[in-house]
């Protein structure tokens, strides 16, 4: 009996494999054509990195000769989902998608792939536990979040020698940028007995509402010594915030934060903003690359990590000029 359990256990697993490597085998392809017509399903264009993301989506397109047909979901996952059904209708040939949060998204990948259209996650991820790339969706271009947050609070306790209380203002909730950015810092500054985090909550990634919950936590804290933020954008509301408190940002509050915009690197020069950790919105030229290999037949692995510049006083003049 147990011999046959393990037999029938054994064919499973080896079925499991083979499923697997069929499954993506069978993961919809595209056909041969001079040109194609792709579908990009922004999540939203709430501040300078979002903008930034589709100037470089339709500048590539332009350039590469393909149809571009785009959606915004001001800031609504479930009308995110309805345009990714919309461009199904339309009868794209591949969808690039900015999943705003990691479950909401679900149904629009699984759309997708019952479509038969391949699909392409750029700049943010669904649930690994739900969707699977090479199965659900062909591939994830994006960066490493878990590791912009370990960075983040490495140069912090660097920074600091390990003695700071911190406010941290997280990205939208659920977006898988927010969940591994805290993910990476929280980590990291739990090493170091010296380090306090004393608050934590979502700016939704926007300046005004970085500043605004800035504002609030500081009050509720006024013995911080160090805010992190997920993207510039907050960071830069919390400089403002600090300065309305009275309090000199770099001086008073170390501030510290993920993305790399110009504003970002003109705070760093000007001694407000400690430092940021590199998220180029430019997905244009790799998406589309992308999407042109697999057009003509090659295997895409099933993620593609962005590399990120680390940047603070000792750099962030000289690239100044090249930022979003
Ligand atoms: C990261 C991206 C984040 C940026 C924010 O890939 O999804 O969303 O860090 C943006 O500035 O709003």
């Amino acid at each position: 009996m147990l011999r046959r359990t393990l037999l029938k256990a054994a064919a499973g697993t080896v079925l499991i494999g083979a499923s697997a490597r069929m499954a993506f085998a069978d993961y919809p392809k595209m056909k041969q054509k001079s040109s194609y017509k792709a579908g990009f399903a922004q999540s939203e264009s709430n501040n300078p990195w979002r903008l930034a993301e589709t100037a470089s989506m339709k500048a590539e397109a332009q350039k590469v000769g393909w149809q571009l047909v785009y959606t915004d979901a001001a800031s609504s996952a479930a009308k995110e989902v309805s345009d990714v059904n919309s461009l199904i209708a339309q009868g794209v040939d591949i969808i690039f998608l900015v999943p705003r949060e990691e479950r909401p998204l679900i149904p629009a990948v699984m759309a997708a792939r019952r479509a038969g259209i391949p699909l392409i996650l750029i700049d943010r991820a669904v649930d690994p536990k739900l969707a699977k790339p090479g199965v659900d969706y062909l591939t994830f271009i994006g960066s490493n979040f878990v590791q912009e947050g370990q960075r983040v609070a490495e140069w912090l306790v660097k920074t600091t020698n390990g003695q700071a209380k911190i406010i941290e203002l997280e990205g939208s909730v659920g977006a898988s940028p927010a969940n591994d950015r805290k993910k990476g810092f929280d980590e990291v500054i739990k090493q170091h007995p010296g380090m306090t985090i004393l608050a934590s909550q979502s700016g939704d990634f926007v300046r005004d509402t970085g500043r605004q919950v800035a504002q609030t936590l500081l009050q509720a804290h006024p013995d911080a010594t160090a805010i992190y933020a997920h993207n510039d954008e907050m960071a830069l509301g919390a400089i403002a915030a600090l300065e309305a408190a009275g309090k000199k940002p770099g001086k008073d509050v170390i501030v510290c934060s993920i993305d790399g915009e110009k504003d970002a690197l003109q705070a760093i020069i000007d001694g407000k903003l400690g430092a940021t950790c590199e998220c180029s919105p430019r997905f244009g030229p790799i998406a589309f690359e992308t999407a042109m290999r697999y057009a003509k037949g090659e295997t895409i692995p099933p993620q593609i990590i962005n590399k990120d510049r680390f940047f603070d006083a000792s750099n962030a003049k000289e690239n100044l000029d090249s930022a979003f």
